[in-house]
């Protein structure tokens, strides 16, 4: 009966190590957003990660093929927002980022504010300019590669930079190609966003779909996904952004392994009682 009862922890503490942090996943060129292969101006980068916008100069009058974007109106109140997990996906740089973005609608309005507070950005003259998009899918297991390529309705594509003479032409996903680039460690920024939408009928609904912000050679740094409120979904541990080698530990994986480990503790636990109750 100790035999069984000391097995049952044993097990339980061997399922307590910790979850090895996914590998980023091949992504398919018929998705918008992606590119096969990225250029590397400084080594690290993840050549399989695409989702990059050519940085200019933009081709004045370019449209993809479903035109421009439509304007968001009539909207139903919502708030969501995405919180940077504590762990980057890719620690290329040396520099966690975090912080939050928050898109918020007001009943009836047209458009999408959104409020940006990131910091811990890498050194935007070896790294940068930073750009940050919203993704096409949500993040799963903490891999940022599963967002896979950028929120695009029109499928607009990454051929030609975003016009901001035109921001309806360009990728309803590129808040960096239509509000601005991230440049400096700390950065902070409020805007209106008229082709985004808070509802969930709409192609162009956010609250769905996750944040992430690259490196200028399109490596993944860290990604969050949106959910409804001002807390975000960093909670959740299928938002986590998790590490790229064994040694940067993922949110989701330190959530996993910490419910391994109340698993393991809970059995153990539950075998000494057992020792001194029988
Ligand atoms: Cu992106």
């Amino acid at each position: 009966m100790y035999k069984t009862l000391l097995l049952a922890g044993l097990v339980g503490l061997a399922s307590a190590k910790p979850q090895v942090p996914p590998s980023p996943v091949l992504l398919t060129t018929t998705k918008a957003g992606v590119v096969p292969v990225a250029p590397t101006p400084f080594p690290g980068v993840e050549t399989i990660e695409g989702a990059l916008i050519d940085d200019g100069p933009a081709l004045p009058g370019f449209v993809g093929p479903g035109g421009n974007a439509t304007v968001q109106s009539n909207l139903p109140a919502a708030t969501y927002s995405a919180v940077l997990p504590s762990t980057n996906f890719d620690n290329l740089t040396g520099s966690t980022i975090t912080g939050t973005i928050v898109g918020m609608a007001m009943q009836g309005g047209q458009g999408v504010m959104f409020n940006i507070s990131f910091s811990g950005l890498p050194d935007a003259a070896m790294y940068g300019p930073l750009v940050y998009h919203i993704h096409e899918m949500p993040v799963s297991g903490g891999n940022c590669t599963t967002s896979l390529g950028h929120l695009d309705p029109t499928n607009r594509g990454e051929l030609h930079a975003c016009d901001t003479a035109n921001p309806a032409s360009c990728q309803a996903g590129d808040l960096a190609g239509k509000h601005g680039n991230i440049t400096s460690a700390t950065f902070m920024a409020t805007y209106t966003d008229p082709y985004l939408s808070t509802n969930p009928n709409s192609s162009y609904f956010f609250g769905n779909r996750s944040i992430v912000i690259h490196s200028k050679n399109a490596t993944r740094l860290t990604c969050a996904n949106f959910a409804m409120g001002t807390n975000g979904s960093n909670s959740s541990t299928s938002t986590s952004a998790s590490g790229s080698s064994p040694s940067s530990t993922a949110g989701a994986s330190a959530a996993n392994s910490l419910n391994c480990f109340s698993a393991a503790a809970y059995a153990m636990i539950i075998a000494v009682a057992s020792v001194y109750l029988l």
